[in-house]
């Protein structure tokens, strides 16, 4: 966390306001977007997660880091989306039922958007048939899912269960990530793909659909 150790720091205290001026500070100091986002906002987050995890910390000051991640986001997305204009897919995202963990799902629909897809996001706690009802709206590419409890990933397999009984489920491609999602998850639910972080989601999402 070197470069952006006070960002870090104000991410993992929840300082909103010193975090916010630490990333204007880098975006002004010409620091890549995406080192901005990996090595300063996403381990500052996974410090946040370890703290909770060891009992250092709780709910209330997880979400405050959140809330100061998303903050940062907030000056960062403009320049995520910069990079390109045209229509490369249409992609349909959203965090699984039972699930209220965003940013990571926010932070893959930003690099889509800024990778040319069309992104429609339905945000948190998505259950099977909104999909599935969204996906006949809409007629995504790909139908990306995301979740960061174990205890939620199951809804993965019902989405995909419920896609095929919807008649839908060859005409989409099925991506999955999250933290505790795994490419052998993906395998033996039978989604075409999982990506590990937003970038690599751009990567698979372009491969799915043959372009380079
Ligand atoms: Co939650 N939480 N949380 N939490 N939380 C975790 C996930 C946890 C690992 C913390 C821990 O114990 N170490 C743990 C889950 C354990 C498990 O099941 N394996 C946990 C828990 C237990 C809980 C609660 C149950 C706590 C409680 O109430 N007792 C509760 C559940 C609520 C619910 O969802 N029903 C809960 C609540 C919350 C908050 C609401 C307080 C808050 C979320 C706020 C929000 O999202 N708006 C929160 C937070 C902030 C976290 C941690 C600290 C950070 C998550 C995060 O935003 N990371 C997290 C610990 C951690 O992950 N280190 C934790 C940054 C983000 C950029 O990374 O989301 O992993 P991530 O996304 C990555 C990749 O995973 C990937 O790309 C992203 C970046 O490149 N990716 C995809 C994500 N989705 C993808 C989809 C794709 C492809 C890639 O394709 C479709």
């Amino acid at each position: 966390m070197s470069e952006f150790k006070a960002l870090g720091e104000a991410v993992t205290k929840g300082d909103i306001n010193k975090a916010v001026a630490e990333t204007q500070k880098a975006i002004d100091a010409g620091s890549g977007v995406q080192a901005i986002i990996d090595e300063g906002l996403i381990e500052a987050m996974d410090e946040v997660g370890d703290r909770f995890s060891k009992g250092i910390i709780f709910v209330p000051q997880m979400l405050r880091s959140a809330k100061t991640m998303q903050e940062c986001m907030k000056l960062l997305e403009p320049l995520l989306k910069e990079a390109e204009v045209t229509t490369k897919g249409k992609v349909l995202i959203g965090t699984v039922k039972g699930d209220l963990h965003d940013i990571g799902k926010n932070l893959v629909s930003m690099m889509m958007e800024g990778a040319g897809f069309t992104v429609t996001d339905l945000g948190v706690d998505v259950p099977p048939e909104k999909f599935v009802q969204k996906a006949q709206e809409v007629e995504p590419d790909i139908v990306a899912m995301s979740a960061l409890l174990s205890t939620t990933m199951p809804a993965m397999p019902q989405t995909i269960e419920a896609l095929e009984k919807a008649g839908i489920r060859d005409k989409v491609q099925v991506m999955i990530g999250g933290a505790p999602v795994t490419a052998k998850y993906a395998q033996e639910i039978k989604a075409d793909c999982y990506a590990a972080d937003a970038g690599s989601a751009v990567t698979e999402a372009k491969k799915l659909l043959g372009i380079s």
